[in-house]
């Protein structure tokens, strides 16, 4: 006999494996997928629900660890699923099982569209979005795309390079940039919004946390709501984008782009963004924005340190789990220059490998300015992932 490692962080070779053993193809596949190992940190929990949690846990053949209000289950997505259905002898508090039910069935959604105002956009494969800043002061592109008609001709560049979204923001972001006044902002993104709807013919997103800002840009022909506050800077936000039927990213952030530095401190950062996004999400599908019109961000550069980065790019699936589409935007940012040594104007090699990175780990959307190395990267991933 001879023993051989497969791929287990892999389900498509366990799938592969068994059907080349002859098992029905359908149900290796299933089979596979229910074998896939996942954690699941439950909290805050009551007292009287850790008991029988724990009781049902080790019948269920789950591994159990708890403390002070948490608990922390290890199993097989099959496994968890039959806790989940409180298979055991003592029953799950409801609460549990339901709230556990519903976190496994949106994390199998493994959704591979995104719905925005105009239309839906695959994701089978990556899914570039290209950066217009409309503004004199971004930290990368400042001043390059300000002029009208600079930033149509920036457009068509980068959907030659394959962008697929075209993202125009107005306001500069980068940390403790004093942004314009709406009617600033307004001035800026409108006529750009308005041409490239026109003439460059690929899906726009405004990258705005105004909401005025977002419903100009949206009668102006922009499909996509890109809100690096994750809704919460404007409180009319969550109305237009339901009202809209926009696309929406919903982006990690603390505090504000002025201050947010002094808010970078996580004890567990990846379960942290993913916390407070899936409190963002359900915020924002209560006030009647639809699920599939909903794509998470976990910010990568806002309030976060280089260390923050990178554990929440290894991390990522924190934030797949929660069912929804993942972007991320790592391009020439301040913790890729930490790892590089590179200057902002030479991170577009560094921008890339993040890209991968966070491709292998499920992100399907790549906000870059630089789109034809970042495309080259991504369809050699594109092409691993897929085999
Ligand atoms: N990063 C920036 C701006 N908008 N939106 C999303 N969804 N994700 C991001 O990571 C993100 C974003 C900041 O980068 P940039 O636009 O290059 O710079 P600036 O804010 O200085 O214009």
């Amino acid at each position: 006999m001879k023993v051989t490692a497969l791929a287990g962080e892999v389900p498509a070779a366990l799938a592969s494996a068994l059907a080349a053993r002859g098992l029905d193809p359908v149900r290796a596949e299933a089979l596979a997928a229910g074998g896939a190992q996942v954690a699941l940190l439950l909290e805050p929990l009551d007292e009287a629900d850790a008991v029988p949690l724990v009781r049902e846990a080790a019948a269920a053949g789950v591994d159990c660890h708890t403390g002070d209000g948490w608990a922390v289950v290890v199993g097989t997505l099959a496994r968890l699923g039959g806790l989940a259905r409180g298979a055991g002898p003592t029953r799950m508090p409801e609460r549990l099982s339901a709230e556990l039910g519903r976190f496994l069935s949106g994390r199998q959604e493994r959704p591979e569209a995104w719905r925005t105002a105009r239309r839906t956009i695959p994701l089978e494969r990556s899914c570039l979005v290209g950066i217009l800043n409309v503004t004199p002061d971004s930290f990368s592109d400042g001043g390059r795309h300000f002029a009208p008609a600079d930033a149509l001709a920036g457009a068509r560049t980068m959907r030659e390079a394959g962008a697929a979204i075209l993202d125009v923001g107005g306001e500069s972001t980068r940390p403790g940039a004093a942004g314009p006044d709406e009617a600033e902002e307004l001035r800026r993104v409108v006529p750009v919004v308005r041409a490239l709807a026109a003439e460059v013919a690929l899906p726009v997103s405004i990258d705005t946390r105004r909401s005025r800002v977002a419903e100009a840009a949206l009668a102006a022909g922009a499909e996509i709501v890109n809100d690096v506050s994750g809704l919460a800077h404007d409180a009319r936000m969550l109305d237009v984008v339901r009202d809209a039927g926009a696309g929406v990213v919903i982006m990690h952030m603390r505090g504000e782009p002025a201050t947010m530095d002094a808010h970078a401190s996580y004890g567990d950062v990846a379960a942290e963004v993913a916390g407070e996004l899936a409190e963002r999400r359900d915020r924002a599908v209560a006030a009647g924005v639809a699920r599939e019109a909903i794509v998470l961000d976990p910010g990568l550069g806002f309030a976060k340190r280089p260390e923050h980065n990178f554990a929440v790019l290894d991390r990522l699936s924190s934030v797949t789990a929660l069912g929804h589409p993942v972007m991320v935007g790592p391009s020439r940012k301040r913790f890729l220059g930490a790892a590089t040594g590179r200057p902002v104007d030479q991170r577009d090699a560094a921008t890339a490998a993040a890209c991968v990175a966070a491709r292998i780990r499920g992100a399907r959307l790549f906000r870059v300015h630089d789109v034809a190395a970042a495309r080259e990267a991504l369809a050699v991933a594109d092409a691993v992932l897929g085999a």
